[in-house]
């Protein structure tokens, strides 16, 4: 599958003197799921076929748990594809193997079989999400995952009268997998999305699709706290409320300086809450809620605009009035390039840093890395005709001009049973071999080189990363995902990361700390954390049109691409075919 990844190794030197967390009273909970994977049949754009789903719902099941509670969800596959599901945002501190990505931190459950995923959610709360972790089954196999403070512990604003899901998602008209594996096999981008969901429904700016249509509906003076999720598979989205300002408290479950906006922005793999304070009186009118994509690269993609209609109900129930005919109010959303937009709202996002919610920012680096991340080339292969950007080449991701090869042994069980030196090696370079104006002209060789390559760092290393975007094949925003890790974002900027005067720059005191950031279109960004979770980590990139670990592998058969051991990070590209995130 087009991915690149690279995988970091944190050791711990004593798996013996894991120290246990002190437990305080609160009484914990074991939560017990049960997930069926099914097919089912399903309408939307006037299209009906059969979709993955868990226990035959679109979007999933909602999972709900308080911190510290600790979560056993079966897994039981009944379908004919195997299947991983990913826990996205969880720490999963020393539970490794419930990670989710197959090839990495387990393999794949097959037909009939199943997996018990056990895991406990420690020192986090707020939205997250679960989805499926292989191929590109996360197209329909995607739900909310939501961390409620422990009992007794209020939330840091205003408590919110109803609590609302938001998940935005991608419909193909076709089968997903027949989408990515094309992909993958000419080297092209992946045929974009018919449609954006909110909650699995197009919305009326569709076609066909005006009774397929997310409602939220909310009395007048009462606050809503919005969970927003991206879960598509390959775009940053806008969006906006009509008439409205909602309040930005909390990202990738941690909450944030809270602060008022019309429009935010949401990268596939990141979480958003907002709050909604709704009018203090009834209005005469509905209202809009909309989004679209933000895109800054070369290629196609799907440029239509989901929507939602955010509904009052009217105090007097005697009133027997028609919501139809009253005003339709639509929000305005920034162009599909603003990235002036963009930049302005990652400034916006600030840890909250207080001593009840402190921002741990490593002070001090043990470790620094530069990867340049962007697009490059494999050549095609078996004299097929390829896609990608000529007939005799196919788009290629990577990280220091490395692109992942996924293994087909789970790396997580390679390192377990000592049979990693098989499996991969730990020689991923820290910086670019060859260094190049990066946002410059490009190179004229746009070859990549592939290999299943990892970092080893000790445990407790304080790393900074800085991700560099490239001009290669086009400049282009890049979300990328750490699995196992939340990070501070302390830097960003646009051109080539200058290491004499960009970080005299840097926000040490209240950086925001996530899972999931953007790398800027023609930028860079700097992020720092503490390795402190055993297990591995995994950098990976995901590009619309790359493929290239296929491209010389026959091993990969699509859609193995996602995940590996552990933490890991995954770079998502919008508009790119990025099969996990
Ligand atoms: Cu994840």
């Amino acid at each position: 599958m087009g991915c690149v990844a690279l995988l970091i190794r944190i050791f711990l030197l004593s798996f013996i003197t894991v120290a246990v967390l002190p437990m305080h009273a609160y009484a914990a909970t074991t939560r017990h799921y049960k997930f069926h994977i099914k097919l089912k049949n399903v309408t939307r754009l006037c299209h009906t076929k059969s979709i993955v789903t868990v226990n035959d719902q679109f979007p999933g099941p909602r999972i709900v748990a308080r911190e510290g509670d600790r979560l056993l969800i079966n897994v039981v596959n009944h379908i004919q594809n195997n299947i991983s599901i990913h826990w996205h945002g969880i720490r999963q501190i020393r539970s490794g193997w419930a990670d989710g990505p197959a090839y990495v931190t387990q393999c794949p459950i097959q037909t009939g079989q199943s997996y018990v995923y056990n895991f406990t959610v420690v020192g986090q709360r707020g939205t997250l999400f679960w989805h499926a972790h292989i191929s590109w089954l996360r197209a329909t196999v995607y739900g909310a995952l939501v961390i409620l403070p422990k009992r007794g512990i209020p939330y840091p604003f205003t408590k919110p009268y109803k609590e609302v899901p938001i998940i935005f998602g991608e419909w193909w008209n076709a089968d997903p997998e027949a989408v990515i594996n094309q992909a993958l096999q000419t080297g092209g981008g992946p045929n974009v999305s018919d449609a954006y969901t909110i909650n699995g429904l197009p919305g009326p700016l569709y076609n066909c699709s005006a009774e397929d249509t997310f409602k939220l509906k909310v009395k007048p003076g009462k606050t809503y706290l919005l969970r927003l999720i991206n879960a598509a598979l390959n775009d940053e989205l806008f969006f906006s409320i009509a008439n409205h300002t909602v309040k930005v408290v909390e990202a990738d479950a941690v909450y944030v300086k809270p602060f008022d906006t019309n429009t935010i922005l949401i990268a596939p793999g990141q979480t958003t809450n907002l709050l909604l304070k709704t009018k203090p009186q009834f209005p005469n009118a509905t209202f809009l809620m909309s989004a679209r994509p933000y895109v800054t690269g070369l290629g196609t993609f799907d440029n239509s605009s989901v929507a939602g209609i955010l509904e009052y109900e009217s105090s007097n129930s005697k009133t027997h009035f028609s919501v139809k005919k009253l005003q339709l109010l639509k929000p305005i959303l920034p162009a599909l390039n603003d990235t002036s937009f963009a930049t302005k709202f990652a400034n916006k996002l600030r840890s909250l840093a207080n001593t009840r919610f402190p921002a741990n920012v490593p002070q001090k680096v043990d470790k620094h890395f530069f990867f340049t991340i962007g697009l490059g080339t494999n050549p095609c292969q078996h004299n097929n005709t390829c896609q990608g950007p000529t007939n005799r080449t196919m788009f290629a991701a990577s990280i220091n001009n490395i692109s992942f090869a996924l293994p087909n042994t789970a790396l997580l069980q390679a390192h377990f049973t000592g049979q990693s030196n098989r499996i991969y090696t730990t020689d991923f370079p820290t910086k670019p071999i060859v260094p190049f104006n990066y946002t410059g002209t490009p190179p004229n060789n746009t070859m990549v080189s592939n290999g299943t390559k990892l970092v080893v760092l000790p445990f407790n290393t304080s790393v900074e990363l800085v991700m560099q975007d490239t001009s290669i094949l086009g400049a282009e925003s890049h979300p990328v995902h750490l699995h196992g890790f939340n990070f501070f974002v302390v830097g960003q900027g646009f051109g080539n990361f200058n290491p004499n005067k960009d970080p005299a720059n840097y926000n040490l005191v209240d950086p925001v700390e996530r899972n999931t950031v953007g790398v800027p279109s023609g930028g860079w960004v700097a992020i720092r954390f503490l390795a402190d979770n055993p297990g591995e980590l995994l950098v990976k990139m995901e590009f619309l049109y790359m493929v290239h670990a296929l491209s010389s592998r026959d091993s990969h058969k699509l859609g193995l691409e996602d995940g590996l051991e552990g933490p890991r990070w995954e770079i998502a590209q919008s508009k790119v075919a990025s099969p996990t995130s």
